[in-house]
């Protein structure tokens, strides 16, 4: 832990950029945390989420002691009887009784132990993590080309492309850092590089691109197999590096040519233009430096790993791989998706990039000396929870994942952990989705609590540290495991004191039997890392084998891929669709992902009002010729329906959304939304191969929800929401903001707001009923000042809620104020600064939108110096050129 005024540099815990965080505490234990400018993944940058890292910290929200059925309990009780269950599970049913399922966010260390325990000890691999919903198709893909899963390229290579093309990914909010350093690379360079965007949808990060390609959802292998066979007729190949470095480019060719002959039939399969179809292929053929960079539209799919060979083939085709400014380049989610799969933390893998061939299974087992090693695959995440449901499984352990949100059929696995014997969970938090099922809560450490290492997207492995003292009696989470590996009597196995050995024991296991590099992850020149050189540990890329000094940034430029014979495979492509099409009953696609300033299911960045502010609540996204077809209306709710499950959502229209298809944020559960889960929807189809659920692409109807009233209710201190139909929990500057919506009748609304609120004789209460039409409004002072305020009307025209939560920050109203409290906005003379669009500097839409019109600004950087808005990391920027071009 860090001393007053002490900096410590450590890594965000966010997206898989993995940006350096420098924090430092003040003498009255607040934290500052500003972007790590000597840190290569950011140089200092940091995005809205990194910024607001110091607002996520308080404790009133996390789990502090353990806990079995309810009751707190000790450490060692809740140890004894998570090994007595596991233990039961083992000697009753065997190894494929018991299952782990982890996170792409555990630090390397705990992954290390977990993967240890399961597949070394209990001799089983039921050890499956979140990553199967992020990047196993990208895994998939990079095994089947590179005989290894192993990033080519690194982050200089999107500033040193001239093309960058994006393909299923929103960079600008969900890498935003990486987006930025894309975009100063074209203001730095001569010779703008180009930016295309693959995507269904119209998304802010299209907002600078010089193309954006609205394919038809699920069509990219159409796109990149033509691409292929363009490349092939205009002589674009590399045939020497096809020669001597590929395999199976002929019958990748041959297939591709079948079902993707020509510019129109891609375009047909497409819905593109013909045109835009010709002109990206022209680009990708011409420009030698390209970097196709993919992500969730790619991965998430029924036939995701082909998607991303489709993509790998045109670059191992034309030799664009591994060479400053080339190369296909798999974005990674989350802070330590890569580290889990150094560890070998999925349910395919063994360890340290080595799978289930016997001489895997048997140096593996010479390395650990194992009691029981897993000799073959275990079940990946959706047959996983399907082997709960079915009582195969007796006794599962979550770490660091929400599958209760975060999993497609999410009804059915929250069914599955009800019917399972023993649940355990280790979570930072007290309340998830997953919380509420778990027979045994322990309570995790988490980020500035616990040390270790990530691994970001460029393979670059970067040391998290501690900088805050550890709260109530949270442990780390390799040492929860450890105590429970000890218990069940595997001490030889664990004699881990600190993160620094465990990570020792991962360094020299990558090395071990690896002196021909026969494996691409190798990092035994850590492996005798002293404790204080640990501590020490810069950022560094791998494979950094033993005796090596500088980590490497490039492979594959000259060849040397992983498989027996040295040589990439291109593979064959045919016709892919999604699994389930639309039809007349659900003529919808569901597509899902993320917004700006929320991470997953919010449990932290939910936490802060500068997050909260740019998009509250759980929306669906609408074309509006949709809207009209499906009855719904712009700020109404509507009911997202799927033959697995629904939600409610209120409803943007947009016609930048393509019709015929519709998105919906994967955030929200139950704590701040009971009905916003998407997954509750989302179909649990899985490519065949990777075992990565289809999550972008499930057949949905759209109808409206029409509920008898809407309301919304702002209160200075938090309250339990009413147990209406719709409610919305969001945190909003000085108050607490719920949206409700109800079919309950409700004659009496005065009283009904003193049942929600309370009433005390000090209280004056402002109030307008007019009980015939169903309309209230009230608010209540306490000493001059808004303590509460609630708006109830038959349908959703309700005043916006911005002015009026801002009204929390008066420590008394004034008489303008006071008059207009009820109306709901600003009297004569005053403004509402509207929905918040900086995140960092808390500048409105409403102020934008004026002084854009009175100052007349016309560039992001005269915005900035008027306003300040985007001059600090940078992720509003886009939308401030759209309120630019909206004049
Ligand atoms: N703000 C924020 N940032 C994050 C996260 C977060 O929760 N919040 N999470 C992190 C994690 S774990 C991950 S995995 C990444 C994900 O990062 P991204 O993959 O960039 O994010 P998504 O929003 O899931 O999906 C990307 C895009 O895929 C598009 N898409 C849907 N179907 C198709 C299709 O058939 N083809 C193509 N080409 N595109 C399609 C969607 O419209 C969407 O815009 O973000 C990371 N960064
Ligand atoms: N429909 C749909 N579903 C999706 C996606 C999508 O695009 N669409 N994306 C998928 C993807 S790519 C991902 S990565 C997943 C993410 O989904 P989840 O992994 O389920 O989401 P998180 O909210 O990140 O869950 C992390 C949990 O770990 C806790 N935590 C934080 N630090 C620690 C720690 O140190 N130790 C422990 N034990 N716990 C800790 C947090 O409080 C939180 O509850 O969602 C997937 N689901
Ligand atoms: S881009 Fe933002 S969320 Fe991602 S690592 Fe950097 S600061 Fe964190
Ligand atoms: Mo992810």
């Amino acid at each position: 832990m860090s001393g007053a005024g002490e900096m410590v540099r450590t890594t965000c815990p966010y997206c898989g950029v993995g940006c350096g965080v420098k924090v430092t505490t003040d003498a009255d234990g607040s934290t500052r945390v500003a972007g790590d400018e000597t840190h290569p993944a950011n140089y200092g940058r940091l995005c809205s989420k990194g910024t607001a890292l110091g607002e996520t910290l308080s404790l009133d929200d996390r789990l502090l002691y353990p806990e079995i059925a309810g009751q707190r309990v000790s450490w060692d009780e809740a140890i004894t009887a998570i090994a007595n269950g596991f233990c039961r599970a083992l000697l009753g049913h065997g190894p494929d009784a018991v299952a782990f399922y982890v996170s792409g966010q555990l630090l390397t260390e705990d992954y290390y132990v977990a993967n240890k325990l399961m597949k070394g000890c209990f001799g089983g691999a039921n050890i499956d993590t979140n990553s199967r919903l992020c990047m196993s198709s990208s895994v998939a893909g990079h095994k089947r080309a590179f005989g290894s899963d192993t990033v080519p390229g690194c982050y200089e290579d999107l500033e040193e492309a001239d093309v960058v093309v994006l393909v299923g990914s929103n960079l600008a909010w969900c890498h935003p850092v990486l987006y930025q350093r894309i975009l100063a690379a074209r203001e730095r360079r001569t010779g703008k590089p180009q930016l295309v965007v693959i995507d269904p949808r119209r998304t802010t990060t299209c907002d600078v691109a010089e193309t954006h390609l609205p394919l038809k959802p699920g069509s990219d292998t159409a796109l990149f197999n033509g691409l292929l066979v363009h490349l092939y007729q205009q002589n674009r190949l590399d045939p020497e590096f096809l020669d001597e470095h590929v395999a199976g480019f002929w019958s990748a060719y041959r297939t591709a040519k079948e079902v993707a002959p020509n510019v129109p039939a891609v375009a047909a399969r497409t819905g593109l233009p013909e045109s835009a179809v010709a002109e990206f292929y022209g680009l990708w053929g011409r420009t030698r430096k390209v970097v196709t960079v993919y992500s969730q539209g790619v991965n998430q799919s029924a036939h995701g790993s082909d998607k991303v060979n489709a993509i790998i083939n045109c670059h191992l085709a034309t030799g664009r791989i591994g060479q400053p400014g080339m190369g296909p380049f798999s974005v990674t989610g989350q802070p330590n998706a890569m580290g889990g799969r150094e560890v070998g933390g999925l349910a395919n893998q063994l360890a340290a990039h080595m799978d289930f061939a016997p001489e895997d299974v048997e140096r593996v087992q010479r390395f650990w000396q194992a009691p029981a090693i897993a000799q073959g695959p275990g079940l990946k995440a959706v047959d996983l929870f399907k082997a709960v449901a079915d009582g195969k499984i007796k006794a599962l352990w979550i770490m660091g994942t929400n599958p209760v949100v975060s999993m497609p059929d999410a009804d059915r696995v929250r069914e599955a952990l009800r019917r399972c014997p023993l649940v355990v969970v280790s979570d930072a938090v007290a309340d998830t989705d997953t919380m509420r099922l778990a027979r045994i809560k322990l309570p995790a450490l988490t980020w500035g609590e616990k040390e270790g290492t990530v691994t970001n997207s460029e393979r670059r492995i970067s040391r998290q540290r501690i900088f805050l003292p550890p709260p109530g009696e949270a442990k780390p989470d390799w040492w929860a495991m450890t105590q429970v590996a000890r218990r069940l009597g595997f001490e030889a196995w664990f004699p881990f004191e600190s993160a620094a050995a465990v990570f020792r024991e991962h360094a020299a296991l990558s090395g071990f039997e690896n002196e021909n590099a026969r494996r691409d992850f190798d990092i035994s020149a850590l492996a005798d890392l002293s404790d204080t050189d640990y501590d020490a540990l810069q950022p560094v890329q791998w494979p950094l084998p033993h005796g090596v000094t500088v980590g490497t940034a490039r492979l594959f430029g000259a060849g040397g891929f992983f498989t027996a014979d040295g040589r990439a495979r291109c593979v064959a492509i045919g016709e892919r669709a999604p699994a389930h099409a639309v039809d007349d009953s659900f003529p919808l696609v569901l597509n899902s992902g993320r917004i700006r300033d929320q991470w997953h299911t919010m449990t932290r960045t939910g936490k802060t009002a500068r997050l909260t502010g740019h998009i509250p609540e759980p929306y669906v996204e609408i074309h509006p010729v949709d809207a009209l077809a499906c009855g719904v209306s712009e700020n109404g709710l509507a009911r997202v329906h799927s033959r697995w499950g629904e939600m409610i959502v209120r409803v943007r229209t947009n016609s930048e959304q393509q019709p015929g298809s519709v998105f919906v944020p994967m955030h929200w559960g139950t704590p701040l939304a009971p009905r916003g889960r998407v997954n509750a929807a989302v179909n649990p189809v899985v490519d065949p191969l990777s075992g990565q659920p289809e999550s972008k692409h499930t057949p949905v109807r759209v109808q409206a929800y029409r509920p008898r009233w809407h309301g919304f209710l702002l209160s200075r201190a938090a309250i339990d929401p009413p147990a209406v139909e719709y409610r919305v929990s969001v945190r909003d500057r000085e108050c607490w903001r719920y949206e409700l919506a109800g079919e309950e009748s409700v004659e009496d609304w005065p009283s009904r707001a003193r049942g929600l609120l309370g009433d005390e004789p000090a209280w004056e209460w402002l109030e307008f009923a007019d009980l015939g039409t169903g309309r209230y409004r009230g608010a209540v002072l306490v000493d001059g000042r808004l303590h509460a305020c609630l708006f109830v009307a038959p349908g959703p025209e309700l005043p916006l809620r911005g002015w009026l939560a801002g009204l929390f920050a008066a420590s008394e109203l004034d008489s303008t104020e006071r008059a207009s409290v009820l109306a709901g906005r600003p009297g004569q003379g005053q403004r509402d600064n509207g929905r918040i669009v900086c995140a960092c500097f808390g500048v409105g839409l409403n102020t934008l939108t004026a002084a854009i019109r009175d100052q007349r600004l016309i560039t992001p950087e005269a915005i900035g110096a008027a306003l300040q808005a985007g001059t600090n990391c940078g992720s509003c920027v886009p939308e401030l050129r759209q309120l630019i071009a909206q004049g």
